[in-house]
């Protein structure tokens, strides 16, 4: 049995909402929006919520696998106990993933991509919806349940949606794991240090979905704001990290993120339900 917290679907947000959102957004976050250069977004497991992933933490429960609390069955412990049983429980999740779809936040986080000059998206998502939604470039802090990686020569390997997955490396004959972050393991030196660039270099940064739990990614928007950048939350409930954010944006990222169509072009539709 799988106990996940309950996930809603992707719905485009009421008029209504839409406008208690809009009245959120204070002159100075519009200002810095439509003046900025170099944007950070740091994205978490709510982003996906709306498409139908569980969170990890959500509603004050803890996500559970087979009698296993996550922290236990995600750790690098149970990699090297039972193999197996990891694999059982990212086949599980991948085989939930591949039907699901990326919402309105993460539409909208793809087209900041091309309105910003300089723009870095950091995920600690495994899922694969900032891409599938059309971002680039996407910094993956904590992998990719879409890659297998060889225990022993670490060479990764992509897992196709409805592929069959080896258990064994075709190079070397070693033992493929999967390629994701678990608890107590080292973070990709490269990715990390990237995100932290940018968090040092960026002038507006957006910290979307996230409980601000695990680090060091629970880090970068200190990083930021150290560094001058004005930083905004997206979450539906206060978090660790509210009280270091300049802006709260109190909501669902897939509400809350479509009212930046209009501020990006003014005069843009910004599709809600009637
Ligand atoms: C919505 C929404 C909607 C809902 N819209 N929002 C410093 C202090 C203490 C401990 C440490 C430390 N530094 C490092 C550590 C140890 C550890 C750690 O941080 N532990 C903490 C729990 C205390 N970190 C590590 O082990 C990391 N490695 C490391 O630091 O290496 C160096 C080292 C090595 C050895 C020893 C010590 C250090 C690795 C962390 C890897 C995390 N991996 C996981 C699992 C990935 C695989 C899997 O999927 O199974 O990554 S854990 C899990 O948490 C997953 C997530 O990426 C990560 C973050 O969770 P996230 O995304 O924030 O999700 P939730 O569920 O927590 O929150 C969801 C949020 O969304 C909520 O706020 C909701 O309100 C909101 N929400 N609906 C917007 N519609």
């Amino acid at each position: 049995m799988c106990c996940l917290t309950p996930f809603g679907c992707a719905l485009l947000p009421s008029k209504a909402i839409m406008q208690s959102v809009q009245k959120q957004i204070s002159d100075k976050l519009r200002e810095r929006f439509l003046s900025a250069t170099r944007v950070l977004v740091l994205t978490g497991a709510g982003v996906s919520a709306e498409s139908g992933v569980p969170t990890f933490r959500g509603g004050g429960n803890s996500a559970v696998w087979k009698g296993l609390p996550f922290e236990v069955i995600s750790s690098a412990q149970m990699v090297e106990r039972d193999l197996p049983a990891v694999w059982e429980w990212f086949d599980y999740r991948r085989d939930l993933l591949q039907a699901l779809q990326p919402n309105p936040a993460h539409t909208e986080i793809a087209a900041w991509q091309d309105h910003f000059p300089v723009f870095t998206l950091v995920t600690q998502n495994i899922d694969g919806l900032h891409q599938k939604a059309g971002s680039r470039d996407v910094i993956e802090l904590h992998g990719s349940i879409w890659r297998a990686r060889c225990v022993g020569c670490h060479a990764r390997y992509e897992i196709l949606s409805h592929g069959t997955r080896p258990d064994e490396c075709p190079g070397c004959g070693d033992s493929l794991r999967p390629d994701v972050v678990l608890f107590g393991e080292m973070l990709p030196a490269l990715a990390f240090e990237q995100a932290a660039a940018a968090a040092a270099n960026c002038d507006l940064c957006f910290v979307i979905g996230t409980s601000g739990i695990v680090y060091p990614a629970a880090g970068l928007p200190a990083i930021a704001r150290a560094s001058g950048a004005l930083v905004c939350e997206v979450n539906p409930e206060s978090t660790t990290l509210s009280d270091q954010c300049d802006e709260v944006l109190t909501g669902k990222a897939g509400e809350v993120l479509p009212i930046f169509t209009e501020v990006r072009s003014p005069g843009a539709e910004v599709r809600s339900q009637k």
